[in-house]
């Protein structure tokens, strides 16, 4: 008998462990553990949205005839870790082997490659083919590079697949890359339509439950939970994503509009995450919807760079990097995270507003992510790992493989360039340019210094400034660093004492949200 344990991030029927399997031969574990629901405190959405998903595709895996064994968080018996309840599962079946796919976070795969020893058992661990580049090839690529460009990489990744190549190997309209027409500044009215939502069914309502009693104090809320939790649920907001948003998704990919909180993003993320899509499906709709003349080429090949390209390139980097990635610091910050990350109680309305979309969907899109609540806390010299954590728990799309890098790489500049060639710095003006925020703050967007100057402006030259020896030397910031160096001494001491006023006058988060420790209020 054949023992297959299943993650709450492989919620896939064609997942790779199930294939070629003989089902009178196998037993299916999925668990329910205090370890994977408390290791950081994530926000009570993500938690109802992998516990609903897990329980709805263990009643799809048994209609289809697998034999499954389920275990519930409130199972008396409940060992509290995957190692615990498949020590457990050992016990019961006496299995010959165990098969397993590779998991998605480096804690969680030393766990199971000490199974073997620790059960005496073949433990057949599988690559995870979801993901279109196979590790292998991505470290292959990577050794071939003196840079680890993103684009190169995402070129490598159309050819493999043949998303919009013509049959002479060229790219279809003949650019690779439709990035310049999808820098658009918001539109003027919100989307028409808002992403479509899936209301919480039986099992949804026992998980809001469960969660609402025993994990009362994580953050974020719970009334609009609106989630995909199966595979038919993810394909139809797939499809109301490409009717619907697809055709603007290219455009206005950059933009931010105050109040709307998914603008023409597909708000696909959680569903591919944790297996109720692949990636490769996205794709081809978006390609057939190219094809039938639905959708613009920027938009299908801009949603199409997202999903082999750079969601595929952050996998390879996350298993490249690790594990010393999650203690990268390039710039030495030690500033603890804001309160306002926690609680949204700021001036800044960027940074309000963003916070409040996380808040009430475990959602932010992906500028809000990087230039408003990354961008700021890069500026600001905060803790990397504090924000990693923060990032950790708020999104119901995070898991380690996809955040750490997204975070202390990308939007960090922790790991001094091995992802991105440039700090994402921005001040006021970027976040101008990109939304119609600042038409609603009380700080003024154009000043620099004084009581109602935007936090941004003096924060981005003193960011510039305070890390000189460490960015001065990057050709891409020859440019702002000459406009620094314009600024006549009294004016660079303004901009310093204004930044220095503003970060002493921010309020550090208590320590205990992100996790748990003992006596802390949010216990
Ligand atoms: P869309 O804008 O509709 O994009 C389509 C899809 O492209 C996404 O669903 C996603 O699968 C993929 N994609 C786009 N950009 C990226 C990227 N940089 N990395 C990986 N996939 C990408 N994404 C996560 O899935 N989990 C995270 O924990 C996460 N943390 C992030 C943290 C920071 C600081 C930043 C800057 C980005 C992060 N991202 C993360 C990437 C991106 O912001 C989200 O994938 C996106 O906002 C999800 O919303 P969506 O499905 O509406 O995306
Ligand atoms: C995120 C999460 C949560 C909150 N709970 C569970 C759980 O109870 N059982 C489970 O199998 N998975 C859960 N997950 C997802 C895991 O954390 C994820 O599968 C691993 O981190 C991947 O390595
Ligand atoms: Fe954000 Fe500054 Fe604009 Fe206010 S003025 S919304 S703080 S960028």
């Amino acid at each position: 008998m054949l023992l297959i344990p299943i993650l709450g991030d492989q919620l896939t029927q064609s997942l790779a462990s199930l294939r070629g399997v003989d089902k009178s031969e196998a037993r299916l574990l999925l668990m329910e553990v205090a370890e994977e629901t408390t290791y950081v405190r994530h926000h009570k959405a993500k938690i109802v949205l992998i516990l609903s998903a897990m329980r709805h595709f263990a009643e799809e895996l048994r209609d289809n005839g697998w034999q499954v064994d389920y275990v519930r968080l409130d199972d008396p018996e409940n060992k509290g870790s995957f190692t615990g309840e498949v020590a457990r599962a050992v016990e019961r079946h006496r299995p010959t082997a165990i098969r397993i796919v590779e998991a998605g976070e480096w804690r969680v795969q030393k766990a199971i490659e000490g199974w073997s020893e620790r059960f005496g058992l073949p433990v057949d661990i599988l690559p995870d083919d979801r993901f279109i580049c196979p590790l292998p090839d991505f470290f292959a690529w990577a050794a071939s590079r003196r840079e680890l460009v993103m684009e190169s990489f995402y070129r490598q990744q159309r050819r493999r697949t043949g998303l919009l190549i013509e049959p002479d190997d060229t790219p279809t309209g003949g650019q690779w890359n439709y990035d310049k027409d999808n820098r658009a500044p918001p539109p003027k009215a919100r989307p028409l339509r808002e992403p479509e939502r899936f209301p919480p069914d039986e099992i949804t309502r026992e998980v809001i439950a469960l969660v609402e009693g025993r994990f009362r104090h994580h953050f974020g809320t719970l009334e609009s939970f609106a989630l995909p939790v199966t595979a038919a649920e993810a394909r139809a907001l797939l499809a109301d994503f490409v009717s619907e948003r697809l055709p603007r998704f290219g455009t206005y990919q950059d933009a931010m509009l105050e109040g709307a909180d998914f603008l023409y993003h597909s708000r696909l993320s959680t569903s591919l995450n944790c297996g109720l899509l692949t990636a490769l499906e996205v794709c081809q709709a978006a390609e057939a919807a190219y094809h039938r003349g639905e959708v613009p080429l920027n938009a299908a090949e801009g949603l199409i760079r997202q999903m082999i390209g750079w969601r595929e390139y952050i996998r390879g980097m996350y298993w490249l990097e690790m594990p010393g990635l999650s203690e990268v610091n390039f710039f030495a910050n030690v500033r603890d995270l804001p309160d306002f990350y926690w609680t949204g109680a700021t001036d800044m309305a960027c940074c309000a507003d963003s916070v409040r979309n996380t808040r009430d969907n475990a959602y932010a899109h992906h500028i809000q992510r990087l230039m408003v609540l990354g961008n700021f806390a890069m500026l600001a010299g905060i803790d990397p790992a504090q924000v990693a954590d923060w990032y950790l728990v708020v999104y119901a799309d995070a898991y380690e493989w996809v955040e750490h890098p997204n975070v202390l790489g990308m939007s960090q500049f922790a790991d001094g360039g091995r992802l991105g060639t440039k700090p994402y710095a921005g001040s006021g003006a970027y976040i101008n340019r990109m939304s119609n925020y600042c038409k609603g703050c009380r700080f003024d967007v154009k000043k620099r210094v004084g009581e109602d100057a935007c936090p941004f402006n003096a924060l981005y030259w003193d960011f510039l400034d305070r890390n000189e020896k460490k960015l001065r030397g990057n050709r891409r910031l020859w440019q702002p660093y000459a406009t620094w160096d314009r600024f006549a001494p009294d004016t660079k001491a303004e901009v310093r004492e204004q930044a220095r006023r503003f970060l002493n006058s921010i309020e550090p988060a208590a320590p205990g949200w992100a996790k748990a420790v003992p006596g802390s209020p949010y216990e």
